[in-house]
């Protein structure tokens, strides 16, 4: 093949959000768009990182995928690196991606030195959906504000991009490695195997025998959901084949173009039929609900872990991981080098780590800001109340590992009762849990693709209220007089304990007397107007108080969080699209 360099111009908007890049299909089909990012990203790499560089190329399998592919194959020969990496089909899940930069060893004795992860993650896909691309850097992890900045800045400024002329598209459904010769010398696209490099690292970590032993006991059933996402391919291999699942115990586990019409997200929303399943929805399900449900978002980052009619909030599930793994997973045992959440999510952790004596980090929304402790050996186990949760076994969340990390705490709780003995629920462990820590109430209130303007004019209004703590009290109690008191309110703001480098505007605090929080975010992963996350929080010690109704225990803060920020004036909306 020839490098051609072809002429464009920048396009508004190209501005990586909390995870990459995401806009609708449409957006991403115009001439030159996905071109001018790619070249941006190389750009922003430099030429030594991409000369000669092995670069992975996959994603979750949406609309829009496999010509993407195509498109970045062309781009990365002309732009000079040496080998593509694609899994079978164009599929890899976020996790994998991460797992595949860090361990997998090439036919040829390569190393991956970054990623692009073709995803919107939880957001719908199909020709009128959403299409999204992100890129992962040499640790596994996504890149940092650094890098993406400077991706950004380039979009503002790009003036050509190049593209390999001549260049066949490659059979992306044959595992195998194809050879082209260019300018430069030789050039390898290497087809292979979407899930044994990830089945071999979850082996690493996880007593598989044990683990299947519990899936094997007849008093326990599972059930897990893929929302037709990429996490179905891995599930099929890891639960029925490896570890003995039912293949019935599987739902939605065939990857789909466009999630069957679905809103890829595992939440008590958007996950219907694993929820009716779980015997949690209004649907009365005349058989008996599974012991133990789990559900998958598109790129098989996210997990929701259900019990028999009980939900796990994902705050307490990563408490709850860290508070038992040392004990359950086998790659834990030599203790945890420290924990961390984002800061939205609950206080649950920071308990266990106060009571277990760990290390412990709050950093802003997303999963970036985790890799840097992890790569500086700080933190073993962290998590996100997003239905987010891993470890630093890689550099993304993970799906998967979650489900496997539960499965773990289960089979370790019941070692001794799978011959005779009653069964410890989730349910069990998750009470017990809040009897010995006490109990975070925690939800979320989404509101969806609301006018950006009145969204901006929501958040300057609450930053202002934050000037003046006596009048947020004094509004406060014209609202209720049963929740206590607000004594701090700021701007969530963080310094890399590691690098040093600051991020601010992560998010509004209001912070009470009596530990309860309320936060409000805007998010940065939509492709449409605006969508307002509020967070709300508190706490309970009293373990007499600790079975209460979530929404039940939280309606007085909902209340003062609604009012104080006058929701319904500046969004126009009197109830949220999601409440998780
Ligand atoms: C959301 C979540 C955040 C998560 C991010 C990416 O971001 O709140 O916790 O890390 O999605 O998850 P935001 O900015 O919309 O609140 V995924 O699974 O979409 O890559
Ligand atoms: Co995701």
């Amino acid at each position: 093949f020839k490098v051609a360099r072809v002429e464009t111009t920048p396009i508004d908007g190209q501005k990586p959000g909390t995870s990459g890049l995401r806009k609708k299909v449409k957006v991403f089909k115009q001439p030159h768009y996905l071109q001018n990012f790619v070249q941006s990203t190389f750009n922003a790499l430099g030429a030594d990182k991409v000369r000669g560089a092995t670069l992975v190329v996959s994603g979750d399998g949406r609309y829009y995928s496999k010509d993407a592919i195509q498109i970045i194959i062309k781009m990365a020969a002309a732009n000079g690196v040496r080998r593509i990496w694609v899994g079978q089909n164009g599929l890899l899940s976020t996790p994998a991606v991460s797992a595949v930069i860090r361990e997998r060893v090439g036919p040829d004795g390569s190393k991956a030195n970054g990623a692009f992860i073709l995803t919107a993650s939880h957001n719908p896909g199909g020709p009128n959906e959403d299409f999204g691309i992100k890129y992962n850097m040499e640790n596994g992890g996504p890149a940092p504000e650094g890098i993406t900045d400077k991706i950004y800045s380039n979009t503002t400024t790009i003036k050509e991009y190049l593209v390999a002329e001549g260049l066949p598209d490659v059979d992306i459904s044959t595992i195998g490695v194809t050879s082209f010769s260019g300018p430069e010398g030789q050039f390898d696209v290497d087809v292979f195997d979407s899930a044994s490099d990830y089945v071999k690292l979850m082996k690493s970590i996880f007593d598989f025998q044990s683990i299947q032993k519990l899936l094997s006991s007849p008093k326990f059933t599972f059930c897990y959901d893929a929302l037709h996402g990429v996490a179905g391919a891995y599930a099929k291999r890891i639960f029925v084949e490896e570890l003995g699942a039912k293949e019935s115990s599987l739902l939605n586990c065939v990857p789909k173009e466009d999630f069957g019409g679905g809103h890829p997200d595992p939440n008590l929303t958007y996950a219907k039929e694993l929820v009716a399943r779980m015997g949690l929805g209004k649907t009365n399900t005349e058989q008996e609900p599974p012991e133990f449900g789990a559900a998958a978002d598109g790129d098989a980052d996210r997990n929701m872990i259900l019990g028999k009619r009980f939900f796990v909030t994902p705050s307490d599930s990563v408490a709850i991981i860290a508070a038992n793994a040392v004990q359950a997973i086998p790659y834990f045992s030599g203790g945890l080098k420290g924990v961390a959440r984002s800061m939205p999510t609950s206080a649950a952790l920071d308990v266990v780590a106060k009571n277990l004596n760990l290390k412990f980090f709050e950093v802003p929304t997303g999963w970036k800001f985790f890799g840097n402790l992890m790569d500086a050996g700080m933190c073993s186990v962290c998590g996100e109340e997003s239905f987010g949760t891993g470890s630093d076994h890689i550099r993304e969340k993970d799906g998967i590992w979650a489900v496997l990390a539960w499965l773990s705490i289960l089979a370790y709780k019941n070692k001794d009762n799978l011959g005779g003995g009653k069964l410890v629920s989730v349910e069990d462990i998750v009470r017990q849990h809040w009897s010995t820590y006490g109990r975070h109430y925690y939800t979320r209130y989404d509101y969806e693709n609301v006018d950006a303007g009145g969204a901006k004019e929501l958040m300057a209004y609450l930053v202002k209220l934050q000037s003046s703590l006596s009048e947020v009290n004094n509004i406060i109690k014209g609202i209720r007089s049963d929740v206590s008191k607000v004594v701090n309110a700021d701007e969530f703001e963080y310094k890399d304990p590691v690098d040093g480098s600051i991020s601010k505007h992560q998010g509004i605090r209001y912070l009470f007397e009596d530990g309860s929080r309320l936060v409000f975010r805007l998010s940065g992963t939509g492709s449409e107007g605006a969508t307002i996350r509020l967070y709300i929080e508190q706490y309970e010690k009293d373990s007499s108080k600790t079975g209460r109704d979530s929404q039940e225990a939280l309606a007085p803060l909902v209340d003062v969080a609604l009012k104080l920020s006058k929701m319904k004036e500046f969004t126009g909306r009197s109830a949220p699209t999601v409440i998780t």
